[in-house]
């Protein structure tokens, strides 16, 4: 009989990360600094409303202060590129997150663009695409950092192993391939990145010794397409119908969960996975900004 493989539980490991970063920001607060994360959310996508709820949430947990700016569905991209503005100057505001996806009508580049630098909680400005690409210090964007904390705190180092990545977007696999390449502590990996067009994909996924998912198709990943021992890591969250739940739709990652399972030496469940992660180093990175903004007080 096959046995389970282990699963690495975001949850938990979140949970560990808050309280560490609980006692960092109550070690700041002594000298009168109160990180402060300004999060902005545009229109009603429920899915944005519920991790922006989650955000707001976690920042209450560890003493982070929040400021909660909704805008319509309809608001114009000016009246958005002025708030970034006023949130740029405001001395209270460390970290500014703006929850994407944004309405069609609104350059998404042009308003990650508007964020000054040294708030970018998100790693998402071309600036700090830059730095994090040549391995200077910036914020790394939250769900890659998520996924390598995850490894790392699972006893799962990178270093030297073969990272085989599917999905190449912006905010996952581009930005993880570029941690987990980089000459440092907690990376080190060769990194493969397939996608869509992938020729022979199963047969680069089977060479994987970590295996991550990022491609947002439900269950994408089978059984056949992982290597007997390998580390799985799901940073797909789809909604799916489901009309027996309450809410009539169950969360379900990229990766086929019960048969990968069997084959895999640890796995990361959906929900309970990565998500959590991503909101904790949210919470690490607004800390992070608090400090460098106040370097001359600590
Ligand atoms: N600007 N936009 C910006 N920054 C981000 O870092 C994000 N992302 C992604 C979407 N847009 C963004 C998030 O916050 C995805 N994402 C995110 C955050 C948290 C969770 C999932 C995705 C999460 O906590 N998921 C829970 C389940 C939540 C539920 O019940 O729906 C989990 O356990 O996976």
């Amino acid at each position: 009989m096959a046995k389970k493989a282990q699963v690495i539980d975001g949850t938990a490991i979140a949970a560990a990360m808050r309280a560490e970063l609980k006692d960092e920001a109550a070690a700041l607060a002594k000298r009168k600094i109160v990180p402060g994360l300004a999060v902005v959310l545009v229109g009603e996508n429920p899915a944005s409303q519920v991790y922006v709820r989650m955000k707001k949430k976690g920042c209450a947990e560890v003493g982070v202060q929040s400021f909660s700016h909704q805008l319509p569905t309809t608001c114009s991209e000016k009246r958005l590129l002025d708030l970034i503005a006023k949130l740029n100057g405001d001395p209270r505001v460390h970290g500014i997150l703006v929850q994407l996806p944004l309405p069609k009508h609104i350059g998404e580049a042009k308003v990650i663009s508007a964020i000054d630098p040294a708030k970018d909680v998100d790693g998402f400005h071309p600036v700090n695409v830059g730095r994090m690409l040549t391995g200077d210090p910036s914020f790394l964007p939250c769900t890659p950092a998520g996924c390598q904390a995850l490894l790392m705190r699972s006893g799962f180092n990178p270093a030297g192993q073969h990272v085989v990545i599917v999905g190449r977007s912006n905010i996952v696999g581009k930005p993880l391939a570029a941690i987990l390449m980089q000459k440092a502590p907690g990376a080190d990996a060769t990194v493969t990145v397939c996608h869509s067009r992938t020729h022979n994909l199963a047969a680069i996924t089977r060479s994987a010794d970590i295996l991550i998912a990022a491609i947002g198709v439900p269950g994408f990943v089978k059984a056949d397409m992982v290597r007997p021992g390998a580390v799985v890591i799901d940073v797909g969250v789809n909604r799916v119908d489901d009309p027996s739940t309450e809410k009539g739709y169950k969360l379900v990652g990229d990766v086929d969960y019960d048969a990968v399972a069997k084959k895999a030496a640890a796995i990361t469940p959906v929900p309970g996975g990565v998500g959590p992660m991503t909101i904790a180093m949210l919470l690490k990175n607004t800390i992070e900004s608090a400090k460098n903004h106040n370097c001359a007080r600590l």
